[in-house]
């Protein structure tokens, strides 16, 4: 740490105790869950740098992103800054029910999840969007081990999609394969697009995707509340997941239930932590485009939005 930020930790952290009845944070360091997508791990530095600046000690653990709600139980992990509603909503909810995990925030972002295709396979496929017409062209996505089924490019299992349930539960004529990382996502789509070959594949937003690619996610059968639990729901009178994900999800902070004790200091500023769908494009952008290293470009988000986040460190509207 520099001397100057030192310095800035010191005063911000007289300020946050302002009101003479404030209790000191504890000197452990915060764990801060980092998973397996760009705008994540940029962001898990980002928050660990603000954080730092309230004058809190972090430490970033990987994590798998399913396991990270377990381990919030069980004292692992302290903060989850990017809790999408698509993949994380069934385990996040469940711990917060069981009361050892705080929904400690919602960030502005708005997010989907979803089957997506370059634009250029409208061409190739008619009545895309909808998901019957890609569905009546499963062969074209054909790959050799997937063959007459149409191959569905998936992420990383951790993300945990349920894609395989929602296929059977639609009746449709693909194969899900899982990508073993984001990269090899986009390494996919990057070759495909080369060639105009026709590829589905799992993309979300807010992502950097959208700067670089023209494309549509697939439309499914809306999402609503019952689908995921309850088998009568939807068109399928007897599967669960015969649906799409949710559109204008939540993004979400979640913490351990002890955070507020441990560290009432920081807790206030984890509350007042909130990203927009640009902050976090803009951070998937500066690793994926820029080839910036995750600190680096935490760095340089921090250093284009000083307003925003040192609004957050202020105790005024607490
Ligand atoms: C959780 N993710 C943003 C990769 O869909």
């Amino acid at each position: 740490m520099s001397a100057k930020s030192i310095l800035c930790s010191a005063i911000l952290a007289a300020g946050l105790g302002f009101s003479g009845t404030a209790l000191a944070d504890s000197s452990d360091p915060i764990k801060i869950a980092i998973h397996n997508w760009s705008s994540q791990i940029v962001g898990a530095h980002v928050v660990g740098k603000i954080l730092n600046q309230a004058g809190a000690e972090v430490e970033y653990v990987p994590s798998d992103s399913q396991v990270a709600y377990t381990s919030m139980c069980e004292g692992d992990i302290d903060v989850v800054h990017e809790v999408w509603q698509g993949s994380f909503g069934v385990a996040f909810e469940k711990v917060v029910k069981q009361g050892c995990v705080i929904d400690a925030a919602t960030h502005d972002a708005k997010t989907r999840e979803e089957w997506w295709y370059p634009l250029y396979v409208e061409k190739l496929c008619p009545g895309l969007p909808d998901w019957k017409a890609l569905n009546a062209c499963a062969e074209l996505f054909a790959a050799p081990e997937t063959k007459p089924k149409g191959r569905f490019l998936a992420g990383p299992v951790d993300w945990l999609k349920h894609d395989a349930e929602r296929v059977k539960a639609l009746g449709m004529n693909f194969e899900v394969v899982n990508a073993g990382s984001a990269s090899a996502l986009w390494a996919e789509l990057a070759s495909a697009e080369k060639r105009n070959a026709p590829i589905v594949l799992f993309n979300w937003t807010p992502n950097f995707i959208e700067a670089v690619y023209q494309g549509k996610f697939v439309e499914f059968p809306p999402y609503g509340k019952g689908c995921r639990t309850d088998p009568s729901w939807g068109i399928n009178p007897s599967m669960t997941y015969d649906c799409g994900n949710p559109k204008g999800g939540y993004l979400k902070i979640g913490v351990w239930s002890g955070v507020p004790k441990k560290w009432p200091n920081a807790y206030k500023v984890i509350q007042k932590i909130n990203f927009t769908n640009h902050d976090i494009a803009v951070m998937a952008k500066l690793a994926d485009v820029d080839g910036m290293e995750p600190e680096d470009a935490a760095d340089k988000w921090l250093a284009d939005n000083q307003a925003k986040w040192r609004a957050w460190l202020s105790d005024s509207s607490s």
